[in-house]
């Protein structure tokens, strides 16, 4: 695991008088995050079934961390065509193009493909957007002087900027865990990278994801969905994401209450996904979770998507965060499922030995998908149709 002694301890004190109860919050969490029994190769039985402790863990906490899923070849494409698509990142929020002048990566897009910060900051927290599901603001440390005004934190619709991305969406073992989480016809949800660096990565205050299915009279822990965190430099108390375990089933929680139980933002029972770079957590979205801004040594790259099951999507208003706010059908389901198709198509077309994950909803409907210069094209704006619960 990374030793994130330092961190730990040049983070603590960007938090001035809570410095010692910053640093002891940080260790207390890392140590019993690796005490609890929700870690270890994806498994499967003999009937295909997802190992039934894993399942079992997982509905216990409401994230497992899948350990040694990207190997080594996977993980430095991914980690080369991230350092490309930096390169072609705006040089700002207003700007167009990149540091050379030519059109950013989303210089034509539709879709919303960037959500930037102040160095350090928290652009979520406390705000009404995002349905005001961010209910607290995180402290905000102060940069260094030489910071730049603005850094990105997420990065929205990744598939059509990042061609190792969408061949990792298509990772044959992840959707045979979202089969067995979400039944053969599992449904997309949206994908994203979250970026941070270190010494300027932006916080993601406390929050559950959904906004749709709390008070529906089938909710269950499953409603919304989960997401994939594949990490591609590992991820530390510093710079992960924190989760208060067994939160996904209580049902929407009031977040103000427990700052103010808790005398902090460091709430009493959360834990941060400590893991190593190539682990993949699977993380329930009611959970309730975030993560501080990185005042540490290491950077950390979320490469994540999420899944669905069919039932939560069809027919559903969606909560109009990640897309506008529309009943998703099932031809907007199968559409957006297109990303599937490619992703798979992609993957093949890398890795030709691999055994690919056949998707029910495109076997039973005789659906072929095509990855290539067309197909890019098609994945322009994809994101428009998030399915966004
Ligand atoms: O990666 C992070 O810091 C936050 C992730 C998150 O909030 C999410 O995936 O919903």
């Amino acid at each position: 695991m990374i030793d994130a002694s330092c961190s730990i301890k040049a983070c603590a004190a960007f938090y001035g008088d809570e410095a010692d109860a910053m640093e002891a919050y940080l260790k207390a969490g890392e140590k019993r995050a690796l005490e609890l029994d929700n870690r270890g190769p994806i498994s499967f039985g003999e009937d295909g079934k997802l190992c039934p402790s894993i399942r079992e863990a997982y509905s216990k906490y409401g994230f497992y961390v899948f350990e040694n899923v990207i190997d080594d070849e996977e993980l430095k494409d991914i980690e080369e065509d991230l350092k490309h698509l930096r390169t072609q990142f705006p040089t700002g929020p207003e700007s167009l193009t990149n540091a050379k002048g030519e059109p950013a990566m989303n210089a034509e897009s539709k879709s919303l493909t960037l959500v930037w910060s102040k160095p350090l900051g928290d652009p979520l927290g406390g705000t009404e957007l995002a349905n005001g599901r961010h209910q607290i603001k995180m402290f905000e440390p102060e940069a260094a002087t030489d910071a730049p005004p603005a850094v990105p934190l997420i990065l929205l619709g990744s598939l059509q900027f990042s061609d190792a991305c969408l061949r990792t969406y298509a990772h044959p073992e992840l959707l045979k865990v979202a089969e067995n989480i979400h039944g053969k016809d599992f449904a997309p949800f949206n994908e994203a990278l979250f970026i941070k660096e270190p010494g300027i990565g932006a916080a993601v205050s406390w929050h559950q994801d959904g906004v749709t299915h709390w008070d529906n009279p089938d909710f269950d822990e499953d409603i919304h969905g989960f997401n994939f965190m594949v990490q591609v430099y590992g991820s530390t108390a510093v710079n992960g994401v924190w989760v208060v375990p067994g939160t996904h089933k209580v049902g929407k929680i009031d977040i103000k209450e427990l700052v103010a139980e808790a005398g902090s933002e460091r709430l009493e029972g959360a834990v941060p996904i400590v893991c190593n770079p190539g682990d993949a957590i699977i993380c329930n979205r009611q959970l309730l979770h975030g993560s501080f801004p990185n005042c540490g040594y290491e950077q950390r790259v979320t490469v994540n998507f999420g899944f669905h099951r069919r039932s939560s999507v069809l027919g559903t208003q969606g909560g109009g965060i990640h897309s506008e706010s529309q009943v998703f059908t099932e031809e907007i389901i199968q559409r957006r499922a297109r990303s599937i198709g490619y992703a798979i198509d992609a993957r093949k077309q890398k890795y030709p030995l691999e055994t690919p994950y056949s998707y029910e909803p495109f076997e039973s409907t005789n659906t072929s998908f095509v990855w290539n210069e067309e197909a890019r094209k098609d994945l322009k704006d994809y994101n428009l149709e998030d399915l966004s619960i």
